[in-house]
């Protein structure tokens, strides 16, 4: 069996049921400021998990709108 499908049919019932697991918010939420950027304090309370370092392609210490998005990309593909 190949991990893809494992992966697709765990999304798929994870997206059937409706409920979010530890799911990061979209990114006008993640932006409480609403300033376009989700700096540091904003993604500690986005519901991700992964390290803010990894998706800061600039390094500039805050998540442009598509820095944030490559992290909701991941979830399901
Ligand atoms: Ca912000
Ligand atoms: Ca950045």
């Amino acid at each position: 069996m190949k991990m893809t499908q494992i992966t697709l049919t765990a999304c798929a019932a994870l997206l059937a049921s409706g409920v979010a697991l530890a799911e990061p918010k979209e990114f006008k939420k993640a932006d409480a400021n609403a300033d376009g950027m989700v700096d540091a304090a904003e993604y500690a309370n986005s519901g991700a998990e992964k390290p803010m370092a990894e998706l800061d392609k600039d390094k500039n210490g805050s998540l442009s709108k598509k820095e944030y998005d490559a992290l909701l990309e991941e979830e399901c593909d």
